[in-house]
């Protein structure tokens, strides 16, 4: 069973132990004891299921079953145990006025232990903390009492002084962090990955926005310069259908910007009317940070009637793309993106650049909402560069002919095989490189195998015909494709700092409210310690994903090697990806050499996810900023 059904069946087995308890607690309370026998005898056997799919969690990885083992098994045990010893000798033999109070309230009392061993990781989530434990005994507690008040009469003094110690427990466990000299209070806002601390005085190094760009092309390079211009607009899709947008030069997608490998990029960005402001953010590309675009850290957002020049060589070959990173969820949802395509020399054959994205429900290639058909003459070399401008993952089939996936997220697989009716999963934010010689019969490239949209390349004058039903192809498995490769660190490696990130979701502060957040290691942006770097060490992170949902993670300014996958290491072609989908279950150990110093954007590119705090920054030693505030998701 994968670690993601382990989990789902846990969240099942809690809910039925809860159920079995307060089912077998009301019908005590209704004096059917026999009823409530049997839902006793079902509770303490679901209640020992749990044991064993917390244990199983464990084993898949401690931060699976954190708090399960250590707080909510227990007090569902104790309370178990308490219920059985009360309730089942009244049940088995119950007087003549049925079973009696006690065991009622023992029961309903077992039953909100188990509840909130599902309450607490729907709510509260990674890590476990005492603060939260006691406020959780002190909830069942006084639920407990309560109870006991209702069904029994007074309670003893002696359960509601422990309800309330309890509780003030939890009320200065809570309070500790911002007492002031108190230890929790002084905690570093900075994560060092078992590495060295700073080296600076805070306020004192190099400012973020003295890291440009060259203002020179390389060697050979010409100067590629673009305005865009952010503006309210409506568009028009191939089927004729107009959508409400935001778009750059009036257009969705914006201009593609394309160069040849050492050329100046220059983009100056203007803003005619987003009242929220707009940003370039260079997604992939390992830009300077001031070039980065990522507002409140590396810039001011642009706003109506400002300016901002971004500038920055095309060193990188490969696909990649732009768009806005103030309010992002909105603005490139609304169309606030375009295409970065650098090549090492001029294309030859058909070079042809897909993004993908949803407007208004619809599936947009470029801007074709119906089939895009393009002539193409067999024998052409076809390169498909396919961008995931979404949120949420898409799944790409090619029918028609044996291709290769090329390149991931700008870098060149390793000699990739020939593939056949497979399945490609795109994370949100991700691009790939798809080649083939156009046979002398018709291709067609499916999104999410959906055979009324996407591509057809048709040779000759023919009509495409319906291509194949794509849906059961399997999807391909990136870390087992290609073969491998030398990479300048690996698996062994030594690192010089070791981060985890654990997402998850729970209560947390975000931007200064309450929120139901999408949490890195239980708290929300711009709560999360910055990780510090230091220019020249070799890094490792872990991502683990507790959750339910899917967390797209993507770290701005670098690219990570792949080093596992839920243990497994890559065993194809070395992957460098700049974007990586963590599924529900999942974790991901990744690298990288920190040597592009800066103050760094590292987040989850569902970009509601990030908005709802699941973000971070990952800081030099000695990079300051001067802007504070704004949007970073
Ligand atoms: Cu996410």
């Amino acid at each position: 069973m994968s670690t993601a059904q382990l989990i789902a069946v846990d969240l099942l087995v809690t809910l039925l132990a809860a159920a079995t308890w307060l089912g077998a607690g009301v019908a005590a309370g209704l004096r059917r004891a026999r009823v409530a026998l049997a839902l006793l005898v079902a509770a303490v056997a679901v209640t020992l299921a749990r044991v064993g799919t917390a244990a199983a969690l464990a084993v898949d990885g401690w931060w699976f079953a954190q708090e399960k083992v250590t707080f909510t098994l227990p007090l569902l045990g104790a309370a178990a145990l308490v219920a059985v010893t009360v309730a089942g000798p009244r049940l088995l033999r119950p007087g003549s006025a049925g079973p009696s109070p006690a065991a009622v309230v023992a029961l309903l009392t077992a039953g909100y232990a188990a509840a909130a061993g599902l309450v607490y990781p729907l709510l509260i989530g990674y890590p476990a903390t005492w603060r939260d434990a006691l406020a959780t005994l002190t909830v069942v507690g006084a639920a407990g009492v309560v109870t006991w008040r209702v069904v029994a009469g007074r309670p003893p003094v002696w359960t509601v002084a422990a309800v309330a110690a309890v509780g003030l427990a939890g009320l200065g466990t809570g309070l500790a962090p911002i007492v002031p000299g108190s230890p929790a209070a002084e905690a570093a806002d900075l994560d060092t990955g078992g590495g060295p601390a700073t080296g600076h005085p805070a306020g004192h190094g190099t400012a973020v926005t003295d890291l440009r760009g060259p203002t020179t092309p390389g060697p050979g390079g010409q100067v590629r310069r673009f305005t865009l211009t952010a503006r309210q607009t409506t568009i028009t899709l191939s089927s004729g259908r107009s959508v409400r947008a935001w778009a750059y030069n009036g257009q969705v997608p914006g201009p593609p910007i394309t160069a040849t490998k050492g050329d100046l990029i220059e983009v100056t960005l203007r803003n005619a009317d987003i009242e929220r402001g707009v940003t370039l953010h260079w997604h992939g590309y390992d830009v300077p940070p001031a070039e980065d675009g990522a507002p409140g850290l590396t810039q001011d957002a642009v706003r109506p009637g400002g300016e901002y020049v971004y500038r920055f060589r095309a060193d990188q070959v490969g696909t990649y793309w732009y768009h806005t990173h103030q309010v992002s969820d909105r603005g490139v949802r609304m169309g606030l993106y375009g295409t970065l395509v650098v090549t090492a020399a001029p294309a030859s054959g058909l070079d042809l650049t897909v993004p993908v994205h949803t407007f208004s429900g619809r599936l947009v290639l470029g801007t074709h909402d119906q089939p895009d058909t393009r002539r193409v003459a067999p024998g052409t070399p076809v390169r498909l560069r396919l961008v995931n401008t979404d949120s949420t993952p898409h799944r790409f089939t090619l029918a028609g002919t044996a291709y290769r996936l090329v390149a991931v997220d700008g870098t060149d697989l390793n000699a990739p095989d020939e593939l056949t009716e497979v399945g490609l999963r795109l994370a949100a934010g991700g691009r790939y490189d798809l080649a083939f010689t156009m046979p002398d019969a018709p291709v067609a490239l499916l999104v999410d195998d959906d055979s009324g949209g996407g591509l057809r390349l048709v040779p000759g004058s023919s009509e495409p015909p319906q291509p194949a039903d794509t849906g059961r192809w399997p999807e391909l498995d990136l870390t087992a494709y290609g073969a491998p490769a030398a990479t300048p660190f690996g698996p062994d490696s030594d690192f010089d700092r070791s981060f985890t990130l654990v997402l998850d979701r729970g209560i947390a502060m975000v931007e200064g409210a309450p929120r139901y957040a999408h949490t890195v290691n239980g708290r929300g942006f711009p709560s999360v310690p910055d990780q510090l770097v230091r220019t020249g060490e070799l890094i490792r992170t872990t991502v683990v994903n507790r959750s339910l949902a899917t967390h797209p993670w993507h770290l701005h300014g670098h690219r990570v090697l792949i080093l596992s996958r839920n243990g497994k290491p890559v065993t194809g072609s070395p992957l460098w990806m700049d974007t990586f989908d963590v599924r529900p279950g999942e974790v991901w150990q990744v690298a990288f050499r920190a040597d592009n110093p800066g103050l760094w954007m590292n987040h989850c590119h569902n970009l509601s996810h990030a908005a709802q705090g699941m973000v971070l920054h990952l800081a030099y030693d000695g990079v300051t900023t001067p802007f504070h505030g704004g949007h970073g998701g």
